[in-house]
């Protein structure tokens, strides 16, 4: 009988030599990325998956979007049961599959109807060279080494997002950022290291019943990210918005009982770090994730991660996100659950 959280906390505190794996195996198939990119007169990538690999397809678009990249990214349901709607020039869209499985049923039927509509080539991530997506695509980054026991992702997203920063930086020959890139696994583990006491005095905190992850730009998909394992995890109310969106409405429900996290982009962060501030004089506990440090604006902060590192977000946002891991994690066990086996969830979605 395994102890609650085993494989959840073994995955996320070993999960940086993964990480490893993960950018030598993304430097052999990187070429062949950039092959096809470069060949098939493509103007815009799409990304597409469901749930965190969603999330991540979020992520991975804005990231090719600061590297010059026409990029959105989709749930694959909507491109699947609405492709008129989000394909306006399919033989001119590449499309990237991003799917842990490699089996939801919602993601390869997005391919099927990428195909029916004109698509041409199919590239895909995944944590199972033997899946469909895999078996389906024209080009693949299989990430065996990320697969896990639990059902929530988190060394496997890890990895599919390192795989995916570093084949888009090749696809833009950014071979300077590749290199710098290589520092990401023992920033990692410095990361990790640095940040599990605070993550677990903050999870443990069971006077706090709310949470809010703030993220824009490329930080965005990683907020909602951090949303879905706090729900999965530890059945909490959590919710993302872009940092300045905050505002609109949804601060309201700030008080000592919410802990609002921003994921701070350093091009934006005195406009993000006032949001912060304001929350804290709401009430609010606050815990801002910065690159080299929050400066005089920290002042106020309840918390600080700095993730560290002379790289650009397009190169480092993976390194936030093992503290928002470990956050959900430690307040799972916190309230007594198991975060190996999230209530009503299963490692894939696969319709009948
Ligand atoms: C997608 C997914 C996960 C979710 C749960 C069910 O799986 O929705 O994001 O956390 O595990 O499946 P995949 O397509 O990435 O395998």
């Amino acid at each position: 009988m395994t102890k609650a959280g085993q494989h959840t906390y073994s995955e996320i505190s070993t999960q940086t030599s993964a990480w490893a794996e993960t950018l030598d195996r993304a430097r052999v198939a990187g070429p062949i990325w950039a092959e096809l990119w470069q060949s098939g007169n493509y103007d815009e990538l799409l990304f597409t998956g469901c749930g965190s690999t969603y999330y991540l397809s979020q992520v991975a678009a804005a990231v090719a979007q600061s590297r010059g990249f026409a990029a959105r990214a989709v749930p694959g349901s909507e491109l699947w049961l609405r492709p008129r709607l989000v394909l306006q020039r399919p033989a001119r869209t590449l499309l990237v599959t991003i799917s842990r499985s490699g089996e939801t049923s919602e993601t390869v039927r997005a391919t099927d109807a990428y195909r029916a509509a004109g698509g041409k080539a199919l590239a895909a991530i995944t944590c199972y060279p033997e899946s469909v997506l895999a078996r389906k695509a024209d080009v693949a980054l299989a990430l065996p080494q990320a697969q896990e026991m639990s059902v929530a992702q988190t060394r496997s997203f890890a990895c599919m997002l390192v795989g995916a920063q570093y084949l888009l930086a090749v696809m833009a020959d950014d071979y300077a950022g590749c290199e710098r890139m290589t520092a990401l696994p023992a920033l990692g583990q410095g990361v990790l290291a640095n940040s599990e006491a605070l993550a677990a005095r903050l999870g443990s905190d069971l006077t706090l019943e709310r949470f809010f992850f703030l993220g824009s730009g490329i930080c965005h998909g990683l907020a909602q990210e951090a949303m879905l394992k706090m729900k999965e995890m530890s059945l909490s109310h959590s919710e993302a918005f872009h940092v300045l969106e905050f505002r609109h409405g949804p601060m309201s429900l700030v008080d000592e009982r919410a802990l609002v996290t921003c994921l701070v982009d350093d091009g934006a962060g005195d406009h993000e770090m006032m949001v912060v501030g304001e929350m804290k004089r709401l009430g609010g506990r606050v815990l801002a994730m910065t690159g080299n440090g929050a400066g005089a604006a920290g002042a106020r902060l309840d918390a600080e991660i700095a993730v560290g590192s002379q790289l650009s977000l397009a190169e480092r946002v993976v390194l936030y996100l093992p503290p928002l891991q470990l956050l959900a994690y430690y307040r799972a066990v916190a309230k007594g659950l198991d975060p190996d086996r999230p209530r009503h969830l299963t490692a894939a979605v696969v319709l009948p």
